[in-house]
């Protein structure tokens, strides 16, 4: 191999652009990111491409999907979204759902499982707009809540053998207080089939198992939606008062990645984002040294960035990732880990791991390393 392509003898010129920021724990740590990527399309997972992470907006082609594998095509013309248990119960067509005020949401979505020690890569989160009618305004459409204290959402994706779809639940409380819309389109575009065609709930702030995909049905009820995921799949045992009870999955914890290391003059740009912990994010810090030392990032808040680029109201950015950029310029060369941490608008800050009260796959809030490699860098050689 000619010496100019091996990476510990790179000159200058020929340094690359961009750095690899390897987890260091987790799947893709093991089988490398092919690999760990193939593997997780086996269960039906497609994390985002990690430089779209450094991005106010993710965009829709790459964008990560969960699901179980189903797909339906839903035909637009006989569509119906049936709202039950309500004061007025109603079937909604397409055109009826588009004819409702429609609200814009900015927001991280997040699998709850994202970043545990299978997915070290923590790439199953993005952050899209999205726009449709508010759930406020469906239940106004159907005379109010009625009764129900509780919905459940039910998507087409019925499983072959199961012939039962897609199902999760949460109360009118939590629902209100995310202020959740039924989106009909994504980065402006209608639905595509594989995020949910032609509409899918949006809950700002809650892990997105609740955003159910292929929406037909909504069920109010007066209990607590307890089906298989909300009972079962995705919950953590936490400790209350001495004893470990089953929890489910709900409000996004205080995050933050780094994304993307590329060449930025003699030293590196690092980009990533932070977001959740249902504040605002204040700050984020980074630390080149394995957590001895940290120093403040550049961060760019959802709102400066829509402030910018139209009318988006505060509302409207509850629950949005902000980007961060820092500037680093390595002692040397050598391999270095690499992390981040957020802090919120109360001052809480990202721990280094996860809650120890906390036991499970959700929730993953601790600070999720990166080990980089810096290549030795010579002048080329100049004139004797
Ligand atoms: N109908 C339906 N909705 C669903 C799912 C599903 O399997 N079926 N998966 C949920 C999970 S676990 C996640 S993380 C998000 C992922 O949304 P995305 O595939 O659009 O990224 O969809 C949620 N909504
Ligand atoms: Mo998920």
């Amino acid at each position: 191999m000619p010496d100019s392509l091996s990476l510990a003898s790179t000159d200058l010129a020929a340094a690359p652009e961009s750095l690899e920021l390897r987890p260091v724990d987790g799947l893709p740590r093991w089988l490398g990111g092919r690999l760990a990527r193939f593997f997780l399309r086996l269960v039906s997972m497609e994390e985002n491409d990690a430089a779209h992470l450094a991005r106010m907006v993710t965009p829709t082609a790459g964008y990560f999907r969960r699901d179980r594998h189903v797909h339906p095509e839903v035909d637009p013309t006989t569509y119906r979204l049936n709202l039950t248990g309500l004061a007025d119960p109603r079937s909604l067509d397409l055109a009826e759902l588009q004819a409702l005020p429609r609200e814009t949401r900015v927001c991280v979505q997040e699998c709850a499982g994202n970043g545990n020690h299978i997915m070290g890569s923590a790439g199953l989160c993005g952050q899209a707009l999205w726009s449709g009618p508010s759930f406020e305004s469906l239940l106004e459409r159907c005379g109010g809540p009625g009764d129900s204290t509780h919905f459940a959402f039910h998507g087409q994706d019925t499983l072959g053998v199961l012939k039962r779809g897609y199902h999760y639940g949460l109360s009118l409380a939590e629902l209100r207080k995310a202020r959740a819309i039924v989106a009909l389109t994504m980065n402006g575009e209608p639905l595509s089939r594989r995020h949910g065609f032609p509409a899918r709930l949006i809950v700002p702030q809650i892990y997105s198992m609740s955003h159910v995909k292929w929406l037909c049905h909504v069920e109010g009820k007066t209990r607590p939606h307890m089906g298989i995921h909300n009972r079962l799949v995705f919950t953590n045992k936490e400790l209350h008062a001495g004893k470990w009870v089953r929890v489910q999955a709900r409000w996004i914890g205080l995050k933050s990645v780094i994304a993307h290391c590329t060449r930025e003059g003699s030293g590196w740009l690092l980009t990533g984002c932070a977001w959740g912990g249902e504040r605002p994010i204040a700050s984020v810090e980074l630390s080149c040294d394995g957590g001895l030392s940290w120093q403040p990032a550049h961060l760019q808040t959802p709102a400066e960035f829509f402030r910018e680029r139209g009318d988006l109201p505060a509302p409207a950015l509850a629950g949005a990732w902000g980007v961060f950029t820092f500037h680093w310029l390595p002692p040397g060369p050598g391999t270095y880990k690499l992390g981040c941490r957020a802090i919120d608008s109360d001052g809480n800050i990202q721990q280094l791991d996860n809650d120890p009260k906390v036991h499970g796959h959700f929730n993953q809030t601790r600070v999720k390393w990166r080990s980089v490699t810096v290549p030795e860098r010579r002048l080329p050689p100049g004139p004797a």
